[in-house]
């Protein structure tokens, strides 16, 4: 049966992003959140040791539970491999490992307050369930239920996003309906809002997509719990990661769609990463090639970058090639004020080669030579995967005559 055609979409194919709930800036973190042993810390560790071991990055480690990870790109190893820089600064993923959470967190149970507060600091979440059976390690709740899983952390979360509301909510009361005070009645409008899906609807902020602008600053104001993008993150066995089936993958992605529609559900192994880290490079193509699989943590690793809104883009030379983190949607000259405030300020012009050009056409000359290296004023928003070179002025230095 011949798929029925989709009508066209007004504006284009892409799908429509979700509403940018969150803090502004690119220094964004990512947090590691699920029940006790469900593999975490087990992901934490490959993620932490994968590249950043491999690579020899001095600063990656933040402290025992933060860690800096390289984001793995072909386009940055490429213009490396071309440049032979002397400094290499690809862009990392800021990750934080968070002790499990368990059911009643939200009133303190089992040191709850801390761990939410280091929920809280993170921007998004990568949603650690543990599909995989194992008699020799505990399960909390006694048996292996990722949905149910899912389900008691969520509802931690929201439990405390409904403790936050409250007191906001009495509050603009105070001032907004019994003070009188105008202003905020627009706030104390849509607090309720707010109130009304989070404690009534009994859901999280981020499975509504129609916030409308005033509604995000509000939210954006707030930074709930539930407003912070999540990641689903399976953890299976070995087998079940290698023969992709699990009787709970599909009860999962089922869960996220009804529930947290367009999220992510990756399914993943921390026992098979574990014992690909501990391998050569060559043993780990063979063991790969022969079992028909391969590492998930790239993947994962882009897509948490991508959960936080953010991309890059590079610059290069023989002296340094860097990506240059920037929140999707930024303009060149916010995209230079990045590298230093004098070139924002001073903006004159960004010279862009696409990646794909430069890659195609062999050198800068080259592309120069097929009119493909375009000159960019300020109303240009950069592109994720630019090369960009930045003409600016120096500030405070007399004009010259
Ligand atoms: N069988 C199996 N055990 C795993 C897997 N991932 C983690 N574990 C084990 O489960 C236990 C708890 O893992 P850990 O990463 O510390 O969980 P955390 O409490 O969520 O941080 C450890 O003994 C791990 O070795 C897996 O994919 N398969
Ligand atoms: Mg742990």
């Amino acid at each position: 049966m011949a798929p029925k055609k989709m009508p066209p979409k007004k504006g284009g194919e892409a799908p429509k992003q979700p509403p940018l709930i969150g803090r502004f800036g690119t220094s964004l973190k990512i947090g590691i959140v699920g029940l006790p042993n469900v593999g975490k810390s087990t992901f934490f560790n490959v993620l932490t040791k994968s590249q950043a071991a491999a690579e020899n990055f001095p600063f990656c480690t933040i402290d025992p539970n933060e860690s800096r990870v390289p984001i793995p790109d072909e386009r940055f190893d490429y213009l490396c491999q071309f440049h032979k820089p002397a400094s290499k600064v690809p862009a990392f993923l800021n990750v934080v490992d968070i002790a499990g959470l368990v059911k009643g967190a939200h009133a303190g149970q089992g040191l709850g307050n801390a761990f939410l507060s280091h929920i809280n600091a993170c921007d998004a979440i990568f949603h650690m369930t543990r599909a995989f059976e194992d008699e020799d390690i505990i399960h909390v709740e006694g048996n292996v239920d990722p949905v149910r899983d899912i389900e008691i952390i969520h509802e931690e979360l929201r439990l405390k996003d409904e403790e936050l509301i409250g007191p906001i909510i009495d509050k603009l009361e105070k001032v907004a309906v019994r003070g009188g005070d105008k202003k905020l009645k627009p706030e104390y409008d849509i607090m309720c809002k707010i109130k009304n899906w989070v404690e009534d609807e009994k859901k999280h902020v981020r499975y509504c997509h129609e916030w409308n602008d005033k509604e995000i600053e509000v939210l954006n104001k707030y930074l709930f719990l539930t407003s912070k993008p999540m990641i689903y993150l399976v953890n299976l066995s070995e087998k079940d990661y290698i023969r992709k089936k699990n009787k709970w993958l599909v009860k999962i992605k089922e869960w996220v769609d009804s529930h947290d529609p367009g999220a992510m559900v990756i399914p993943f192994s921390g026992g098979l990463e574990l014992k690909l880290q501990d391998m050569s490079d060559e043993e780990k193509e063979k063991y790969t090639e022969e079992h028909k699989t391969q590492s998930v943590l790239t993947k994962i690793i882009k897509s948490g970058y991508a959960a936080l809104q953010l991309e890059y883009f590079f610059t290069a030379g023989p002296d340094e090639v860097r990506a240059w983190t920037i929140r999707k949607g930024t303009k060149a000259p916010q995209a230079a004020g990045k590298i230093h405030s004098d070139f924002e300020k001073g903006f004159i012009m960004a010279e862009v080669m696409k990646f794909q050009d430069f890659k195609e056409e062999g050198s800068e000359s080259a592309v120069k030579a097929a009119g493909k290296y375009r000159q960019q004023g300020r109303n240009y928003t950069v592109e994720d995967g630019d090369i960009i070179f930045f003409k600016f002025n120096t500030p405070n230095q007399p004009k010259k005559k």
